[in-house]
């Protein structure tokens, strides 16, 4: 049961979210709190931060044994779900894109999503076994399948996540896992260095409408796989 007396299937399960700390993943972690759901929580940065229901650890990840640290502290929590949702964007036209700039975006949202979903891959297949099934719900982007003058790095970085998501999902077909791609368009948080409640964002969807797009996937019937969510601004043109 949940803080409002619904039964939910998120009451009791545990779920792992990577950048969590603020934007949406501080949106979804509390949607899923708040709904009974245990959290494991993982930023850089996590210095002040507490929520009930959910556990704030440090993860980069960028680095394989800060991401073994978190996989382990979920594993022995017993989770069920991952929502990689950690990254960071990069705008800038080809010619400016320096090694370093190459190697931060695509290290953060490619090795990272590959990094963190690798190491539960292991309990993932345990729970199979045991008659469990398990997620993952990757926040790509609405540009994770279309591209734009100054966003080849970032929309490089974007599909190469869908593509791992999209693989993920046909691999994890063996073993119980049902894969969700969230593709949001533009979402009020601190993206990029950006300001949240920034006036020229006042129509941009909110952190909360993303969430609702992960509980969506993590609330679907077990007989039924969200492949995917794009989801737009109503400002934003229209695109696919
Ligand atoms: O961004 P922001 P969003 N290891 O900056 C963490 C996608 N998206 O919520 O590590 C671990 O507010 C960082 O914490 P810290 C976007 O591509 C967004 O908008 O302490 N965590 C913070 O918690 C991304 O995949 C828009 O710096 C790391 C969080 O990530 C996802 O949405 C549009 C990390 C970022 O919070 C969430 O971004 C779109 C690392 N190495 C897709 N590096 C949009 N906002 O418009 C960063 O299409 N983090």
């Amino acid at each position: 049961m949940t803080a409002t007396g619904q039964d939910t299937p998120l009451a009791g399960r545990v779920v792992a979210v990577t950048g969590a700390s603020k934007g949406i993943g501080w949106a979804v972690t509390q949607a899923l709190t708040a709904r009974g759901a245990r959290v494991i929580a993982g930023a850089r940065d996590v210095s002040g931060l507490s929520l009930d229901g959910a556990e704030f650890h440090p993860l980069d990840v960028t680095d394989e044994a800060s991401v073994a640290a978190f996989a382990g502290a979920a594993v022995r929590a017993g989770v069920a779900a991952l929502v990689n949702n950690a990254g960071v964007g990069s705008f800038q036209p080809i010619e400016e894109i320096t090694l370093a700039e190459y190697h931060r975006v695509m290290d953060t949202n490619v090795l990272g999503t590959l990094l963190v979903t690798r190491a539960l891959i292991g309990h993932f297949r345990e729970r199979h076994a045991r008659g469990g099934g398990s997620q993952v719900v990757n926040v790509t982007s609405d540009v994770s399948a279309r591209t734009f003058a100054n966003g080849a790095l970032y929309t490089a970085s974007k599909y190469a996540q869908r593509a791992l998501t999209q693989a993920l999902a046909a691999e994890g077909q063996g073993y119980g896992l049902r894969v969700t791609e969230i593709r949001p368009g533009m979402v009020d948080t601190f993206f990029a260095g950006s300001v949240q409640g920034a006036e020229h964002k006042a129509e941009w969807l909110r952190p909360a409408d993303v969430a609702d797009a992960v509980l969506y996937a993590l609330t679907a019937p077990p007989h039924a796989r969200i492949d995917e969510v794009l989801l737009h601004p109503v400002v934003q043109e229209v695109a696919f």
